[in-house]
């Protein structure tokens, strides 16, 4: 994945255990990179050391990295200069999901080596859908719940999201409930 991503990775394991924890998860991922550039694409095998060595440092699993990842990912990007194409995606939460892969169109324009994901909606109703996920990744599904965290915090809404089918279950692909609402 492009370097943006692990940057992501090294800013929230920075914040969450300092300058040396970072060193710690840095070498126990056996990462060689003093620092990653953004626009520079790495092997996807970096991203994932990043996440275990992450999980073994922090004491929480892969997963809640993944999750805790997700979430920090929309603050990250708005702050990095993306801000102009998240907001081209959409006003809202529903209509950010519906415009995600056109997103991934117009970022991939510029980066050809970019493998997003798919969304798509189904079942749109006024504060609920079904989000589908197709990844060419495996293991990333619980940075979608992370994901759809950060969107709730970035439109002030409450969001609930149950991941109602589990590629690594054996469905076909990752299906999330999304619900949300109006914080009280
Ligand atoms: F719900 O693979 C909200 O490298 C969501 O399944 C989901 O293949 C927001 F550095 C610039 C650059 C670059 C901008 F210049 C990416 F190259 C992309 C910014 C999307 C904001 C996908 C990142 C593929 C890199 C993928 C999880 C899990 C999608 C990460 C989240 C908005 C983005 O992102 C999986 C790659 C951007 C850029 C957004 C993604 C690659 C998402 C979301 N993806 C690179």
């Amino acid at each position: 994945m492009y370097g943006l991503v692990n940057k992501a990775v090294e800013e929230m394991a920075r914040a969450a255990s300092g300058d040396e924890g970072w060193e710690r998860i840095r070498r126990r991922a056996e990462v060689e990179e003093q620092a990653f550039i953004g626009m520079t694409a790495y092997p996807d095998d970096i991203t994932y050391r990043l996440v275990g060595a992450a999980s073994a440092e922090l004491g929480i699993s892969p997963e809640e990295v993944l999750v805790a990842f997700g979430e920090h990912w929309v603050r990250y990007t708005a702050e990095q200069g993306w801000g102009p194409v998240l907001a081209s995606a959409g006003d809202t939460l529903p209509e950010f999901l519906l415009g995600l892969d056109a997103l991934h169109a117009r970022v991939r324009l510029m980066m050809p080596a970019l493998r997003p994901p798919s969304f798509r909606c189904t079942d749109v109703q006024e504060t609920s859908l079904v989000l589908h996920y197709y990844s060419p990744r495996d293991g990333m599904a619980p940075m979608v719940l992370g994901l759809l965290r950060g969107l709730g915090v970035r439109f002030g809404v409450d969001v609930e999201t149950v991941h109602a089918a589990v590629k690594e279950q054996g469905a076909d692909h990752d299906e999330f409930l999304v619900t949300w609402h109006d914080p009280a």
